[in-house]
């Protein structure tokens, strides 16, 4: 007889987001049941020098049968964490979990005769090529649930009609045929895993504690090709009981946590039914229990197919938002990643969603200036104040038209001007299994434990741009060509960003717009704005806008509102002074006009006769008298700065055909 206790270790935690793993929950619970304890260890903060000695005085204390490793994660899928300005600037290293995981199974091999076996959904999804690197004694795809019932057969050395294991038979490598496991159908948390979940937030309160998890389904029946949930958990999707989902919650709740992380592919990859279930059961135990006990709840993905009506049910329950993974507003580039999105229903269930974030804000605002109705609790995740989308534009079969589809669908559905930000991935993390074509792989660069790139090998973090994308832009133009386009043509921020201090400053003197104003006024009657002070030639406000130092050292708060101000009366009129010159430069002619313009359209104006600025600037040059030329200029830079209008040679194609 065997000592029922194994030890499980995690050497894959993200330095800069450190999460407990929620294996350190599952896997004990499914241990549970075949009577096996699990003793939980992460290494995060452990430097590799004490891994040893970690593992020694865990196994003197322990007395385990087997060592047990989840790797949760490959890498990062952030090619970002793999180059060397971006670490620098956070002061951290590079993220290698499977390499710090074979470093582990040889610290552990130097120390004692145990066997190791390694699961988890890093590890599911690359299993073979992993056994093959880290050689464990057995490698577990997917749900433990028949290695533990099992684990004395394995133990014994009799593998063989195990679900879900591999393992070497002298030299050569097994692979029993798969079972997928539905969730457990019974609670998972213990008082004791609470406890440790929380003492592991404590020790890495950096971004800290998110939500604890928990699992409502596994498994997605869709297969975008950028996922991995499919592979990694399956495409037949299991149902958690809801019975045991709540009481999780309660035991959660009973322990002082009231913010809940669903797990699961998306919130509802097969309809809506379920989740609503759930949100309604939710909604049923908060109406039972006082306001500190009440549960707010989000999850990471979810199709948006949800009614007014059901985003109206989910947010009464408590549900805080998730996000979801569109690629582009253009189904062709839908159909090449296997979305389930098309255009015909997304726009609408994107306006839909936007609608009630947006109603979701203002009923926040409104609780916040009525302290007596709050509901809104410190860190319950219903802080945002902001309507976000994003996208995986940054997709293998992303090409310009993808893009050119994209900006004029959102300019047409009136989508820019809803989001107040976008998201949107420059690459994409290439892996076999996603099968990638010749042209995606010469795209794909892998990086090395030194951070040197290398040509595509899967074990390492590989990432490839949209290779129809690298033929008009270098890898350092796309992502500013990406962030770009989600600040001006995709959401409104652009608006957030102008600094008119700044610009006025740059693009004109207090004589001169002195000089202007006196001038317009000699042509015409108007009325001069306060800070531009008619007669004195600018008021103390105006003036302040071109000190070298703000007074007294600070930023004058009202400097940007003068700087707009002024800006606004010379633009509107000039329009109004010499609209056919600004008609014959095929921009809008009126202030009207102006207004009702959007950055896309502006674009589009602008590109169909110029390929830069300067071009534009140029068709000036012939006005007289020489203020009205400067006048002329200033404006035209004006609303292209108001705009956010870049007259880039490349940019153009992002337009017109
Ligand atoms: C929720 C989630 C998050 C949440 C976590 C919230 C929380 N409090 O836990 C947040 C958003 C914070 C997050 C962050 C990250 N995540 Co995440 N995350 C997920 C998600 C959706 C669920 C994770 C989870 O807990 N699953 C449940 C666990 C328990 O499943 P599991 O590990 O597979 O374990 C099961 C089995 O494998 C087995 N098992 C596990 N270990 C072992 C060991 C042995 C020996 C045995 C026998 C069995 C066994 O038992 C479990 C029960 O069946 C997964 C996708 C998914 N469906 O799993 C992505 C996923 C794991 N995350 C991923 C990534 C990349 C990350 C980040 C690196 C992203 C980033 N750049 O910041 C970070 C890493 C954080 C960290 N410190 O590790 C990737 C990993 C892909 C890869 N190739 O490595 C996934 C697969 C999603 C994806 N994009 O494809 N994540
Ligand atoms: S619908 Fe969501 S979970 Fe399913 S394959 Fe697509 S991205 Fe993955």
């Amino acid at each position: 007889m065997f000592n029922r206790k194994v030890i499980l270790l995690n050497a894959s935690n993200l330095e800069k987001f450190p999460v407990y793993p929620y294996a350190f929950i599952q896997v004990p619970a499914v241990a549970r049941q075949a009577g096996i304890e699990v003793i939980c260890k992460d290494l995060l903060g452990i430097p590799h020098e004490r891994w040893k000695q970690t593992i020694q005085a865990l196994i003197a204390q322990h007395d385990p049968a087997m060592i047990l490793i989840t790797l949760r994660n490959t890498d990062s899928l952030d090619s970002e964490d793999y180059e060397q300005d971006e670490l620098k600037k956070g002061d951290r290293s590079a993220y290698f979990p499977i390499e710090r995981t074979r470093e582990l199974i040889t610290e552990i091999r130097a120390t004692s005769d145990l066997k190791i076996a390694v699961g988890g959904f890093g590890f599911s999804l690359l299993s073979n090529a992993l056994m093959q690197t880290l050689h464990p004694d057995f490698g577990v795809v997917g749900g433990p649930n028949d290695f533990f019932s099992h684990f004395e057969q394995i133990r014994n050395g009799n593998p063989d009609s195990v679900a879900n294991l591999l393992f070497f038979k002298e030299n050569e490598l097994f692979s029993n045929p798969r079972n997928l496991y539905p969730p457990l159908a019974d609670s998972e948390y213990t008082p004791q895993a609470i406890e440790a979940m929380m003492d592991f937030y404590t020790a890495f309160p950096s971004p800290g504690f998110q939500g604890a998890p928990v699992e409502i389904m596994r498994g997605c029946c869709h297969s975008c090709v950028f996922c991995a949930e499919p592979r990694g958990a399956g495409t037949r999707v299991r149902y958690r009981e809801l019975s045991a989902v709540m009481k999780d919650i309660e035991i959660l709740v009973d322990h002082g946590i009231t913010r809940i992380y669903i797990v699961s592919s998306e919130l509802n990859p097969e309809g809506n039914a379920f989740i609503l279930e759930l949100a309604d059961r939710i909604q049923s135990f908060n109406e039972t229990q006082t306001e500190e006990r009440k549960v707010t709840w989000y999850g990471a993905n979810y199709l948006l197919n949800f009614t007014h009506d059901e985003y109206e049910r989910l947010y009464q329950s408590g549900f805080t938002g998730g996000w979801f993974d569109i690629t582009a507003l253009d189904d062709e580039n839908a159909r090449a990643m296997r979305t389930p999105y098309r255009n015909e229903h997304l726009l609408d269930t994107l306006k839909i969603y936007a609608e009630c974030e947006s109603r979701q804000i203002e009923l926040r605002r409104a609780q916040k200036t009525a302290p007596s109705a709050a509901k809104i609790r410190a860190g319950d995740g219903r802080g945002s104040e902001s309507i976000l989308w994003s996208m995986f534009l940054g997709n293998p079969a992303t090409t310009i038209e993808t893009i050119r589809n994209t900006l004029q669908t959102a300019n047409r559905e009136g989508l820019a001007n809803i989001f107040d930000s976008c998201g949107l991935n420059a690459n994409i993390r290439v892996f076999d299994y996603e099968e990638p074509t010749e042209a995606i792989l010469d795209a794909t660069y892998s990086v090395s434990f030194d951070l040197q790139r290398t040509s595509y090998q899967q074990l390492l973090p590989s990432f490839a741009y949209p290779p129809a994308l690298l033929k008009d832009f270098s890898e350092e133009e796309i992502p500013e060509m990406f962030s770009y386009i989600a600040e001006t043509y995709l959401s409104k921020k652009y608006q957030q960003m102008r600094d008119w201090q700044g610009f006025v400053k740059q693009k004109a003197t207090a004589a001169s717009i002195s000089g202007w104003v006196a001038e317009l006024l000699a042509i015409m009657e108007t009325n001069v704005p306060a800070c531009l002070g008619k007669a004195s030639g600018g008021s103390p406000a105006f003036h302040e806008l071109f000190a070298e130092r703000p007074p007294e050292g600070n930023t004058n708060p009202d400097a940007s509102q003068t700087a707009r101000e002024a800006v606004d009366f010379l633009v509107t009129t000039c329009l109004e002074a010499f609209p056919s010159l600004f008609e014959s430069l095929g921009l809008p002619s009126t202030a009207e006009e102006l207004a009702r313009t959007t950055p896309y359209e502006l674009a589009l104006a602008v590109f169909s006769r110029w390929e830069l600025a300067e071009d534009l600037i140029v068709q000036t040059q012939a006005v007289l008298p020489e203020w009205k030329r400067d006048l002329l200029q200033f404006c035209l830079e004006a609303i292209l700065y108001k705009f956010n209008i870049l007259i880039k040679p490349k940019y153009r194609q992002l337009f017109i055909r």
